[in-house]
């Protein structure tokens, strides 16, 4: 899963959010990476971003573990007004499941832009850079295929 942020206090919001989470019954977070601020990607001009990744274990289907995200940006306070892309409280995005390929209305893993989004990258390949995304490669492979690179603030 990713998590970003950009309005409000957001490191409290994304370490709610894991709480949240944590506190359901199917939901275990086995690793959770540092918090790092990144410029914003596709529209420019918002606020930096705070974002993370965290590993999650679940006998949950991917579609009711999406819809466990979406209620938690629900509590949190997330509305879908404004831009695209644009400013947000929160934002849980499923990235990917190992060895998983998934293309629903509403779902699709891995996410289609992850191997291009290095704030999406390095927090995964801090939790393990030998992570693959179905058809692409490993995170530390797509990362380093990169240019930019987001930056790091919080251990
Ligand atoms: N999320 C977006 C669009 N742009 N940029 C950064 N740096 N971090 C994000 O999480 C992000 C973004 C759409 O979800
Ligand atoms: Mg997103
Ligand atoms: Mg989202």
């Amino acid at each position: 899963m990713g998590l970003g942020a950009n309005l409000g206090d957001r490191a409290d919001t994304l370490a709610r959010a894991l709480e949240l989470l944590a506190q359901q019954p199917q939901i275990e977070i086995v690793g959770v990476s540092s918090f790092r601020e990144t410029e914003p990607v596709g529209y420019l001009d918002q606020p930096r971003f705070l974002n993370a990744a965290a590993e999650i274990e679940t006998p949950l289907k991917p579609q009711e573990l999406l819809a466990a995200l979406l209620e938690v940006e629900r509590q949190l306070g997330r509305t879908r007004e404004g831009p695209r892309y644009g400013p947000r409280t929160v934002d849980l995005d499923l990235l990917l499941i190992e060895g998983v390929t998934i293309d629903e209305p509403g779902l699709s893993l891995p996410h289609p832009r992850l191997h291009e989004r290095s704030f999406a990258l390095e927090p995964l390949v801090e939790l393990d850079p030998s992570i693959v995304v179905p058809g692409r490669g490993t995170v530390e492979q797509l990362l380093s295929g990169l240019e930019t690179h987001a930056t790091r603030i919080a251990p």
